[in-house]
């Protein structure tokens, strides 16, 4: 991967990073699946990360009782080259409640990495939840799941990378905007290949 596809803001004792790429290729202990609330495989990331987990995935999703927006569940990761996969919900965007939905979506990020803690995980990927059949804007989504994460990492040392796996240029292009305006607020910055 070219070095300007690539950026990564060092947080105390971790690193947040921010890629182009596809999230069921990474080799992350864990990554984050934009479920919905019967945790079935669906369509977008959730549909990608069930065809490339199997259908070992599906089986064990139908035995978790669905899972509430802002919440997460976690399971194995069956041919995914990830141990585990941590679904979570994301809020529907509407205009109507701004303030409940970026909250539900900060609720998204704080759950998945709490979960992990729990499971040991130290390495972890997101897609931007919520950003493609839930509608919400990439701009607003990205500057709270930066944020979100920085801050959860400013306070909890045992994850040491968390990846944002973002699909395709445009996505990256905001979120390198939204770790730019992130870095001006945290010690440094740095661009990795
Ligand atoms: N790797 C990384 N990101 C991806 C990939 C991939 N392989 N494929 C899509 N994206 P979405 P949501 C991006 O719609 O908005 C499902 O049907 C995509 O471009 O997957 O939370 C569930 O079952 C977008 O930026 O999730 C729910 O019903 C982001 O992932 C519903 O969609 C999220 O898009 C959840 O909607």
């Amino acid at each position: 991967m070219e070095a300007e596809d690539r950026i990564s803001l060092t947080i105390g004792r971790s690193r947040l990073e921010i890629v182009m790429g596809d999230i069921t290729r990474q080799e992350t202990d864990a990554i984050v699946n934009a479920a919905n609330s019967r945790l079935t495989p669906g369509g977008g990331v959730s549909g990608a990360i069930h065809r490339a987990a199997g259908a070992g995935l599906r089986e064990e999703c139908k035995k978790l009782g669905g899972c509430k927006t802002g919440e997460a569940k976690i399971t194995k990761g069956y041919n995914l080259p990830a141990r585990y996969v941590i679904h979570t919900v994301g809020p529907v965007f509407s205009h109507a409640s701004r303030e409940r939905n970026a909250e539900l979506l900060r609720k998204c990020y704080e759950s998945s990495l709490g979960l992990a803690i729990e499971h040991g995980i130290k390495s972890i990927s997101f897609p931007a939840i919520s950003t493609g059949i839930y509608g919400y804007p990439m701009e607003e989504a990205a500057d709270i799941a930066v944020r979100t994460i920085a801050d959860f990492l400013r306070k909890h040392d045992e994850i040491k990378v968390v990846r944002m796996v973002l699909y395709g240029r445009d996505a990256f292009e905001v979120h390198k905007r939204a770790m730019k305006k992130l870095s001006e607020e945290i010690d440094k910055i740095s661009y990795n290949p």
